[in-house]
């Protein structure tokens, strides 16, 4: 423990934005489902880029552009290997979860049919409900979503009952970003490929807290957010089997993605440079190498902490009366839950008194928090930096909120 704690220490000390005062206490950040902060490296590495090597990828014959082009692929490099994916090519940038799902509904999507059924799950995020709707509208298809089981499991009968020959893909999310319980995500691959059906697995909330090898899920596509594993906005990944891929349309035109353009025809680059048309976000690469670089080397025990520290927040959560966990699942690094009749909104400003930055709402999750019945509800979640003392204030604040209530009378 001392041991972890020291370690923990060390982390702390590579985010600068955790140094601050929030209405003059030390803020303590628990919204890192959200976004998490970035480390020293993560910013130094843009600013690096920017100082020394900045230039238009692919297109230029100086020294530059050679740099940045370089810096580039050595980060899908990095990527690939971060992932255990097999092919190069197989790692596609991106802006976030969001794009990668839009592409493959729009790209993949392309060939479904009236009648055919896409299986997401009641947990998505709006991010993996939406465009499959969008894509189910325009050409009839159906959307068909699996229960949860009374104690908010990913319900499988029901699942395999829905698994039929017109199901065309099957997209679920890894980790609940409300509920933080950890899909059966190979299992439900392997269901599906019995009957040949291709499965997305949205890994925002899963990235930065599970070891990830898509060779061993053996999913067809795996997406994720830069922003939620310590590396900046705008840049995420779209990883797809190449046999997948080489067969997909391209989902936007522009320059980078063709191989020759004339008025009647054009044709398409490689992968992955097929899916990447405009100049990408070089910047935003570089640092999600610096990222992933930061999670190799604080290493895989550092999930370990981040499991007991969920374990001892619900542990001190559940002995607070009015205080209503949601999920009944083991979660990983998230936790959602309601407080009596207090409105999440009015927990989060309370906290935010405090210095302590959570999420209050519906987590882009409605129809999830009309399953549970519920409007809002209030969110912690856990990144490397937080320690049990930041959960003992936590509950500190919670505490308060409730005597600030009950002199209302509320
Ligand atoms: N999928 C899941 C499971 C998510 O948690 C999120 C973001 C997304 C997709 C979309 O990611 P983006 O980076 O493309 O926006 N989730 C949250 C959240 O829980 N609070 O804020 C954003």
């Amino acid at each position: 423990m001392v041991f972890m704690s020291k370690k923990i220490e060390k982390i702390r000390a590579q985010f600068p934005i955790l140094k601050q005062l929030i209405n003059e206490k030390p803020l303590i950040y628990l919204d890192n489902a959200a976004t998490t902060q970035k480390p020293k490296r993560v910013i130094e590495a843009i600013t690096n880029y920017y100082t020394t090597s900045n230039a238009a990828v692919y297109r230029g014959v100086h020294t530059l552009s050679e740099r940045a082009t370089a810096l580039y692929e050595n980060a899908r490099t990095t990527v690939r290997e971060f992932i255990n994916a097999k092919h190069h090519e197989e790692i596609i940038f991106v802006r976030g979860t969001t794009e990668a799902i839009n592409l493959v509904a729009q790209s993949y999507g392309k060939n479904f049919k009236a009648n055919d059924e896409i299986i997401i799950t009641a947990l998505e995020h709006h991010s993996n409900i939406v465009p499959w709707q969008m894509i189910a509208e325009k050409i009839k298809a159906k959307l068909q979503v699996v229960a949860l089981t009374d104690d908010h499991a990913i319900d499988l009968n029901h699942y395999k009952k829905l698994l039929n020959e017109r199901t065309k893909i099957v997209a679920i999310t890894h980790v609940s970003n409300v509920l933080g319980n950890v899909l059966p995500v190979k299992e439900m691959i392997n269901l599906a490929h019995q009957l040949n059906i291709p499965v997305l697995v949205d890994g925002a909330q899963a990235i930065a807290h599970l070891p990830i090898d898509v060779q061993d899920l053996d999913c067809d596509f795996y997406v994720f957010s830069g922003h939620k594993m310590y590396a900046p906005d705008g840049i995420g990944v779209f990883y797809g089997k190449t046999k997948l891929l080489e067969k997909m349309p391209p989902y936007q035109g522009g320059g980078g993605m063709i191989k020759t353009v004339n008025f009647t025809k054009t044709t398409y680059a490689d992968l992955p440079q097929k899916f990447e048309a405009g100049t990408p976000n070089v910047s935003g690469a570089i640092g999600l190498m610096a990222a992933i670089e930061f999670l190799k080397e604080i290493g895989t025990q550092i999930f370990t902490h981040e499991e007991n520290l969920t374990n001892y927040a619900k542990q001190k959560l559940a002995e607070i009366n009015e205080l209503r966990i949601i999920g009944m699942q083991p979660a990983l690094s998230v936790i959602s839950f309601t407080l009596g009749k207090i409105h999440p909104h009015d927990v989060g400003t309370i906290l935010n008194s405090e210095g302590i930055a959570i999420r209050a709402g519906h987590h882009c999750a409605m129809p999830l928090m009309e399953y549970l019945g519920l409007a809002a509800t209030t969110r912690a979640s856990f990144a490397a930096y937080n320690t049990e003392a930041e959960v003992d204030l936590l509950i500190a604040g919670i505490k308060k909120v409730l005597t600030i209530f009950k002199k209302k009378k509320f």
